[in-house]
């Protein structure tokens, strides 16, 4: 999900509600409606009120980063299994985002931010566990467009078990361009 989040400010966010079917949606709407309406705060903060208010779900994977495109910052912050890659536009070393374990929504969780400064251009990609690792090695793919890279990144790693979701944040002077691709496992029982 993508919302404004003060001056020159968008927070993204990737949602993965634990487990799947019904129990998985309810946590993910529940977070994903949590943070359409909740005020600006510092991105742990935002995490931290979320996850006492999400104790009645099953629990979520959650990464999120603000990018404020005068300072040129971002900020990021997550809670469990969802990969966060940083790709300068100068063709510098692609970086995982370190995350720390946990359950949004259960037993006690310690988000911890950090700020990094980009680059007009920059990327970022964030992917759940739907998806196999790999896609920060498959250095061709960050030279696609980011639809492209998106499509091509769930076809070509997807488990084909869980759900997957690939969301690619592609940095320019103003508000960010997002792709976003993914692939749904059938529902059961
Ligand atoms: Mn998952």
């Amino acid at each position: 999900m993508i919302r404004p989040y003060g001056d020159h400010r968008t927070l993204i966010m990737v949602i993965d509600g634990l487990g799947h079917g019904q129990k998985a949606k309810e946590a993910t709407d529940t977070l994903r409606e949590l943070v359409e309406t909740a005020q600006v705060m510092p991105l742990t903060q935002l995490l931290l009120w979320c996850h006492e208010r999400m104790r009645r779900t099953r629990g979520a994977a959650v990464a999120a980063l603000v990018l404020d495109s005068i300072r040129k910052t971002v900020t990021y912050s997550g809670v469990g299994n969802i990969s966060l890659y940083h790709a300068p536009i100068d063709g510098g070393q692609v970086s995982a985002k370190r995350m720390v374990s946990g359950i949004l929504g259960y037993r006690s969780v310690q988000p911890q931010e950090r700020v990094i400064l980009y680059g007009e251009g920059d990327r970022f990609l964030f992917h759940t566990d739907g998806l196999n690792g790999g896609v920060s090695v498959i250095s061709r793919l960050w030279h696609e467009l980011p639809i492209r890279m998106a499509r091509k990144a769930v076809e070509q790693f997807a488990n084909r078990v869980d759900d997957a979701l690939v969301l690619v944040v592609q940095t320019g002077n103003g508000v960010p361009d997002i792709s976003e691709e993914m692939w749904k496992a059938p529902l059961e029982e």
